[in-house]
């Protein structure tokens, strides 16, 4: 069995998705950030890093514990024990990194500084305005790519998706003009969020 410790943002959602895409039976802890549930001694414990998501697999590697930071991390993890997600030629793989890159360490970093800089309490409007317009410049080169594919990577659902799925998921709640009137993405999350897997990993 497994243990997340996961919250509503687009990381947490991340390693939710993964669990719950790759058909993993699993206990869901929800942390309150807000109220720094993330820096107790138990869950540092976990994560030194003092940041959600955690993954404990209480049968990992070998039959033993194993505890996983880091969504990205968790949903690779994820998608090799059920062996789901990856597409096993090496183009297609290639194609699956990059996007899954994209995904995760563009889109979802320049999210959070995004929200850091409106969520402060003097916001810094120019500062906004270039984050928001990073955001928004990712889908739309998202949106021109899934113009001419039906997935990210290609023809095959890879864990690629499921983390776009996450940071858009997260955009489209907090900040929609970042993603608004890109067609071909919005078909793209049309299909993804209609999986009952992702609506129940996003409903936090
Ligand atoms: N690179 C990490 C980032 C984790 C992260 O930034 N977690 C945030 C929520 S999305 C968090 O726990 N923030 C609370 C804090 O830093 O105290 C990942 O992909 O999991």
């Amino acid at each position: 069995m497994i243990d997340l410790y996961a919250a509503g943002t687009s990381n947490g959602m991340r390693a939710r998705i993964a669990v719950e895409e790759c058909g993993l039976a699993y206990r869901f802890h929800p942390i309150d950030i807000q109220k720094g549930e993330q820096k107790l001694p138990g869950f540092l414990a976990m994560n030194p890093m003092g940041q959600i998501p955690v993954l404990v697999d209480n049968e990992g590697p070998g039959g033993k514990p194993l505890t996983l930071s880091q969504s990205t991390a968790i949903l690779v993890y994820c998608a090799e024990k059920s062996g789901r997600f990856l597409p096993r030629d090496p183009a297609a793989r290639a194609a699956m990194l990059q996007a899954l890159m994209s995904a995760s360490t563009d889109i979802t970093p320049m999210l959070g500084a995004l929200f850091a800089v409106i969520r402060s309490k003097d916001p810094h409007g120019p500062t906004a305005d270039l984050f928001r317009s990073r955001v928004r410049g990712y889908f739309k080169v998202w949106d021109d790519y899934l113009g001419e594919r039906r997935y990210c990577a290609g023809s095959e659902l890879t864990i690629a998706d499921l983390s776009l799925y996450a940071g858009y998921a997260r955009a489209k709640g907090a900040v929609p003009e970042t993603c608004e009137g890109l067609p071909n993405l919005e078909r793209w999350a049309k299909e993804l969020g209609g999986r009952p897997a992702i609506q129940r990993a996003t409903s936090f």
